[in-house]
């Protein structure tokens, strides 16, 4: 039965999405880049509403993000299922490069991981023909272009010759393969153009998986390249599934950009985001979305019935710090330090504590937790509270941490939006020399500057940031008092496409804490999705 459904299905930093399905449950996997846990594994049952429920790469034996740069560690994945296995193949850029784990329960942990020799990026399998064939965008030498060969994915071990089946149909950049079987024709799917404006989805097929080749005389099947309504742009990195019924759809990432009623914007501070496309066939070849575009909102026959027919309205993301309760949603930056996060279990609050690495630096794990900015309009907020003035020490923390938070020159912690260590807005209670005061900092490239500051008292204090799609609103109050306006800060300014370098990921709200030992309570995140 033909129903509505809202793009995109899996909002905020979630890109190059990969899906597959088991009986009647659909899995999707993204990257995740510096962040730790790596490989997030989301599940559904009508392709329509997913739930976050674990993730790939939870032990550093399997991400080591030591020397991850901005933007380095893990690129796109390819989740697929083979009699009762689920493998995960992907790419840790600033590791050893392409590698798959597999495991027998999605919600558990995985392998370790097995390296596979093959250069480049975005590897994909196909399991068919009795073997197990292997694609990437590179050769083991370093040549460019799509390469298949076979391998033992157990051990990794090519078990065929590396052979160029593709140097892509029409764009640049050929990459993001997936290699299927259907109906006895292998089909090869493609990412061309770059993952910015000019992104595509291309098809081709061959009665062979080594082909020859022959590309749809209808390429590019997906792109928004041309499109003038730029509410969703840069489509493409498709991955397609056949659902319980019969029917095709294809998963692709896109951004959603600033642009507004009546204005037209080239920015997006969400990250790319993952969409769905419905697929019908016609002569062998499949037409995707809307004649190769997808919108805000669809309609098609989805494999089950999707609880709101169109999502509109706010929700909550899980920002539970307790233990056993300890929320998926929660990204840290490279591999954290377990210590800095503690649970008092006596007041219920999260303590943490940090050292000289901050939200700045190019390498560490500064004390930062944060969950995706999935809508351009959030509310968050956190209540922070120090060291008691007097004894300068909290309750229950080491002599340590005491002492630490004693000879600290300038304790801080606060919340803040977060696209990278360049491009960061901090809300920050800070304590200096004994003196209470809350500053909104911003990071704009090389520019590190404190543009508000209030005094406070001493207690704890409520911080908070809201956005629209212009702009983040900060405010603080203590106690019970009305929250204070301190400042704001555009929305542009943590966009993908203002970074110096190419960038791939997408803003957080998150908490920090650096040069000592503050305690959190309440960390609360709400997101609103107004659509037209
Ligand atoms: C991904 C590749 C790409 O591996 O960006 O620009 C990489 N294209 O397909 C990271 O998302």
């Amino acid at each position: 039965m033909f129903q509505k459904f809202s793009n995109p299905i899996i909002p905020g930093f979630n890109p190059d999405p990969s899906i597959c399905r088991v009986g009647d449950t659909y899995y999707l996997v993204t990257s995740s880049f510096e962040y730790f846990p790596g490989v997030a594994i989301y599940r559904s049952r009508n392709l329509a509403e997913w739930e976050l429920i674990n993730h790939c790469l939870t032990r550093k034996s399997q991400l080591n993000l030591t020397n991850s740069r901005t933007s380095g560690g893990i690129y796109a994945p390819t989740l697929r299922y083979h009699e009762g296995i689920f493998y995960m193949i992907t790419t840790n850029v600033d590791d050893r490069g392409n590698f798959l784990v597999y495991t027998d329960d999605i919600t558990g942990e995985w392998s370790e991981p097995v390296w596979l020799s093959r250069g480049g990026i975005d590897p994909s399998l196909l399991f068919a023909d009795g073997k197990v064939y292997f694609v990437s965008n590179q050769d083991s030498r370093g040549n460019q272009g799509i390469y298949l060969n076979e391998i033992n994915p157990q051990t990794g071990e090519n078990l065929s010759e590396e052979v160029l089946i593709s140097k892509g149909c029409i764009g640049r950049f050929p990459e993001g393969p997936h290699l299927y079987k259907i109906d006895g024709t292998y089909y090869l799917l493609l990412a061309e153009g770059g993952t910015e404006y000019g992104h595509m989805v291309t098809i081709q097929r061959s009665s062979r998986p080594y082909g020859p080749y022959e590309s749809c005389s209808a390429n590019p099947v997906l792109s928004h390249r041309y499109k003038e309504d730029m509410s969703i742009m840069c489509t493409g990195h498709g991955d397609l599934v056949e659902d319980t019924n019969g029917r095709w759809w294809m998963t692709v990432l896109g951004v959603r950009t600033l642009s507004g009623e009546g204005y037209m914007s080239m920015l997006h501070n969400l990250g790319r985001e993952t969409f769905l496309a419905p697929v019908t066939w016609e002569n062998g070849w499949p037409v995707v979305g809307k004649n190769g575009t997808i919108d805000l909102v669809m309609e098609a026959d989805l494999p089950a019935r999707e609880k709101a027919a169109v999502f509109t309205g706010s929700y909550l993301i899980d920002t539970d710090f307790r233990p056993g309760s300890f929320s998926k949603q929660y990204l840290f930056l490279r591999n954290p330090e377990k210590d800095h996060y503690r649970f008092d279990e006596s007041e219920q609050c999260l303590i943490l504590s940090g050292g000289k690495a901050g939200l700045s630096d190019r390498t560490g794990s500064p004390t930062f937790l944060a969950v995706r900015q999935t809508e351009f309009a959030v509310d968050s907020k956190v209540t922070i509270r120090f060291p008691d003035q007097e004894t300068r020490k909290l309750p229950d923390c080491t002599a340590a941490e005491a002492r630490e938070n004693v000879q600290n020159e300038e304790l801080r912690c606060g919340i803040t939006a977060f696209y990278n260590n360049e491009h960061h807005y901090d809300l920050c209670f800070v304590r200096k020399e004994g003196v209470s005061f809350v500053e909104l900092r911003k990071q704009i490239y090389d520019l590190n500057a404190a543009v508000s500051r209030i005094a406070v008292p001493d207690g704890a204090i409520t911080l908070e940031i809201r956005s629209d799609q212009e702009y983040y609103y900060f405010y603080a109050s203590a106690g019970t008092e009305k929250p204070e306006l301190i400042g704001k800060g555009a929305a542009a300014a943590l966009c993908t496409e203002v970074t110096r370098r190419m960038s791939f990921t997408g803003t957080l709200i998150g908490i920090f804490c650096e040069q000592g030992t503050a305690r959190i309570q309440d960390f609360v995140v709400r997101a609103k999705r107004p659509y037209k």
